[in-house]
């Protein structure tokens, strides 16, 4: 199993309306990294992402799934959500681990309420985000309208990066407005130089000049040049994309054919440039014992910390819980703090997971699995099958944190409880 240093994470959760595409875009995003050698489709009930039986079924996700995917040496633990707000507990559950969020717009719909609650759900919880406009290979789509769309509503800080080449209903490329470049689709995942159309260089002009001026923001020397009419150049343009991005004053609009597999290489680019890794958030907590505050910040090298986001009882599998470790390693057979119940409980393995299937690794201990499992901030590969929702569903609250006996870290909103492994 590969060793991730913290820095070479990131966790990030699909949020938006139902049926608007998050579980489609997992699905493209899997196969161009080469998680999957096919695309599963929601309606054939074969994507990675809905496995379960009632998912497949109704053809549309009930749980939080967690996805991890490998781009350019990063490991992205996606959290694919539900968008259907019965399941909204499971949407808030991701939320609370998730350190940037892309919200998926349907190409098709436009805004729609479950964008608008997804966009709170990204303002309450201070996520970084991305917003990509999907279904563009379908007819009348436009994606110009829905950037005025989200320009009305959210302001300025909507900067498009990635606009569609059209011709007729087909995607057919791109154009990258940081670039001021033009690419079109040559198959198998290949693209080619091309012209800026001529009916869509006026939108570039607009897009880069909406773009100059969120880089000029970021910075008072950035500020006086854009004034002066001076040009930035390619690498100050994305070190200030980064920087707004990081900091909310920039939300990037992208686009993409997820059917298709189109423009997802460099959603997936976007995802490991301008998303924060979670050690680049201070994560602090409260020692149970003696009161005093408690740094975690994701440290492998302070006391054992964690909060346990979701817990599932499979028929099969037993008791088990998907955990963010916040400070320290946690190995097999550890015996953690449990902070809200007050008592000590001991795990009895640490295992990766991804979606359906599952990948166990008894022997925490060594510090590369242990690593990746602290690290990675989220378990991450396969997964067992999830409770059915017959047999109980919804993890009832959110668990409590397990901690070693050392300095118990508890932090108000995050690390509230937990519940841990314990099958
Ligand atoms: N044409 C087209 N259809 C899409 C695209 N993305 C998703 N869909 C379809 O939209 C429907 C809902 O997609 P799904 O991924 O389940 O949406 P979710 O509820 O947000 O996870 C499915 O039938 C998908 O095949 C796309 O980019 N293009
Ligand atoms: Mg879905």
């Amino acid at each position: 199993m590969n060793v991730y240093t913290t820095d070479k994470i990131r966790n990030v959760v699909l949020l938006g309306h139902g049926g608007c595409g998050k579980t489609s875009l997992v699905e493209a995003m899997a196969n161009v990294a080469g998680l999957t050698s096919r695309i599963g489709k929601v309606t054939d009930g074969n994507t990675i992402s809905d496995y379960d039986k009632e998912e497949i079924r109704r053809k549309f996700s009930i749980h939080t799934s967690v996805v991890p995917i490998e781009w350019n040496n990063v490991k992205i633990n996606f959290l694919d959500t539900p968008g259907f707000f019965d399941f909204i507990g499971e949407v808030e559950e991701a939320v609370a681990v998730a350190d940037a969020a892309i919200i998926v717009v349907s190409g098709k719909a436009g805004v729609e309420v479950g964008t608008e609650k997804a966009w709170e759900l990204c303002e309450k919880n201070g996520l970084p985000r991305i917003i990509v406009v999907d279904e563009m290979d379908a007819e009348n789509v436009n994606f110009h309208r829905i950037v005025e769309e989200l320009t009305e509503r959210y302001g300025k800080e909507t900067v498009p990066f990635y606009v569609p080449i059209r011709e007729g209903d087909k995607l057919v490329g791109y154009i990258n407005i940081a670039k001021k470049a033009a690419r079109k689709f040559a198959g198998a995942g290949k693209r080619v130089e091309c012209d800026v159309p001529a009916d869509l260089e006026d939108d570039l002009e607009t897009y880069y000049d909406t773009m100059m001026e969120a880089v000029a923001e970021t910075d008072d020397e950035y500020m006086d040049r854009y004034f002066d009419g001076d040009t930035f150049t390619l690498e100050e343009i994305t070190g200030a994309n980064k920087k707004s991005v990081h900091e909310g004053a920039a939300v990037p609009v992208t686009m993409s054919s997820n059917t298709e597999v189109l423009n997802i290489h460099n959603i997936l680019n976007d995802v490991v440039e301008l998303f924060p890794a979670p050690n680049e958030k201070k994560i602090t907590g409260k020692n149970d014992k003696t009161g005093a505050e408690f740094n975690a910040d994701f440290d492998p090298s302070k006391a054992k910390s964690a909060y346990v986001f979701k817990t599932i009882v499979d028929p099969f599998m037993g008791k088990y819980s998907l955990i963010k470790v916040c400070s320290g390693i946690i190995k097999s057979d550890d015996v953690l703090y449990n902070a809200a119940a007050g008592n000590e409980e001991s795990s009895t393995s640490c295992t990766s997971c991804a979606a359906v299937s599952r990948k166990k690794f008894p022997n925490c201990r060594r510090a590369t699995s242990v690593r990746s499992v602290k690290q990675a901030a989220l378990p991450a590969t396969p997964c067992p099958p999830r409770l059915s929702p017959s047999s109980s569903r919804r993890p009832t609250s959110p668990s409590r944190t397990s901690i070693r006996r050392t300095p118990l870290v508890r932090r108000a909103r995050k690390i509230r409880s937990l519940r841990h492994l314990a099958s």
